[in-house]
């Protein structure tokens, strides 16, 4: 009678420590990924700055973007409807943006003013030959003294 309960004891013991370690390892698991993510997010903020922009009919949002001569920028552009293009012609910028993906841009720029970037992909016009949509979807980068 003894044996047995001892038995049945040490059977929820073992139970207990899978369980625990179980716990444990899900917690280190998460604990290591939201690390990992940040610690990635904080490399890039470090290097400089990380713009996000997203591209719809027919228009870039943000469509004005301010950053520092001399600083890494980083641009991450996606589009939330049908391809579209990012031009940016004085920083020698030229992508195809498909939607459902991210097209990520680094550079540094080496000169101030105010650049046009526009859509470099014909993705549709309110009406044929009308001259809008497309035709006009823009924004504009200003770089500023460091
Ligand atoms: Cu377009």
């Amino acid at each position: 009678m003894a044996k047995r309960t001892s038995r049945k004891s040490r059977g929820i013991v073992i139970t207990d420590l899978i369980a625990l370690v179980l716990v444990i390892l899900t917690f280190v698991g998460v604990f290591f990924v939201v690390y990992q993510h940040q610690s990635t997010q904080e490399a890039l903020a470090k290097e400089g700055v990380v713009i996000h922009i997203e591209a719809k009919q027919w228009a870039f949002s943000p469509d004005e973007i301010v950053v520092k001569k001399g600083q890494k920028v980083t641009l991450v552009i996606t589009s939330r409807d049908v391809t579209h293009g990012f031009m940016l012609s004085a920083f020698d910028i030229n992508e195809v943006i498909n939607p459902g993906s991210e097209v990520i841009v680094t550079f540094i720029p080496d000169k101030t003013g105010t650049f046009e970037f526009r859509c470099s992909v014909y993705c549709g016009e309110p009406w044929p030959g009308s001259g809008m949509g497309h035709w006009v979807m823009r924004g504009y980068l200003k770089v500023i003294e460091g």
